[in-house]
């Protein structure tokens, strides 16, 4: 199977298992949790589902949402969800994760917080022995003085060893394929943290960035998976729950 049909599985696989009817989803960002949108789609036109109201995590996603004409919401309307469904970037033996290469970390985190279960779809691409040398973690920042930020991000203690880079050109992947500043959905900058060795303490890095003035949060996404379904070329595996 490619890679984007492991995508699809997992993405179906995720809907079937964990969305009824009359639920509040939270729906992810990215090339996986596409597949989750468009199996939403599918089940409300079948009939399958009913009454499922949506809060997307990304202008991007909500647009997907909008064409497959489901019902959607914020969080503004409604701050608690039964279930959300997102990608990530990588995750570890813990279930920790790296999220934010699409630069949609923010509403992301703020929507999945808010989820009873907090569902992550992945190819075995993303599962890593630890966090950082396989994918760059995105910190979103503030505009204002954003070197100054990015400096002040490359000397945490926790973050010792890497390189920061700030993204440019598109804000929904890492590919720096622009001469322009990335902005992100919110208005923000993204700086990708390059690592050559794992991430020794996720817990203090992600403590570290959040107290830092200027970072608005960051794409550790620690203790918040309910279940990992993987998919891979020995078929789907759930880890978690
Ligand atoms: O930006 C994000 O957090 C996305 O969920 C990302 O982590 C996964 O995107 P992908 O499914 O396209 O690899």
């Amino acid at each position: 199977l490619s890679q984007d049909e492991l995508k699809k599985l997992v993405g179906y696989k995720s809907v079937d298992d964990h969305v009824t009817s009359g639920m509040v989803v939270g729906l992810g960002t990215g090339s996986t949790a596409y597949y989750a949108v468009e199996r939403v789609g599918q089940k409300l036109a079948s009939g399958e589902l009913k009454d499922v109201i949506c809060i997307p995590t990304s202008e991007r996603t909500r647009e997907q949402a909008e064409s497959l004409n489901i019902p959607l919401c914020t969080l503004n309307e409604k701050s608690e969800l039964d279930v959300a469904i997102d990608g990530a970037d990588e995750v570890d033996p813990a279930l920790a994760l790296v999220k934010g290469g699409g630069g949609a970390l923010l509403r992301e985190k703020m929507v999945e917080v808010m989820a009873k279960k907090f569902v992550v779809i992945v190819d075995e691409s993303k599962l890593c022995k630890g966090l950082g040398p396989g994918f760059p973690l995105p910190v979103e920042i503030t505009p204002f003085c954003h070197m100054h930020t990015l400096r002040t991000i490359g000397k945490l203690p926790a973050l010792a060893g890497c390189e920061p880079i700030l993204r440019m050109g598109s804000s929904s992947n890492n590919k720096n394929d622009g001469d322009n500043i990335a902005v992100t959905d919110n208005g923000n900058y993204i700086v990708d943290l390059h690592f050559k060795t794992p991430l020794a303490d996720p817990v203090a890095a992600a403590n570290q960035l959040k107290n830092t003035v200027g970072v608005v949060d960051h794409g550790l996404f620690v203790g918040m998976a309910y279940q990992v379904i993987v998919a891979g070329s020995d078929g789907i595996r759930v880890a978690g729950t």
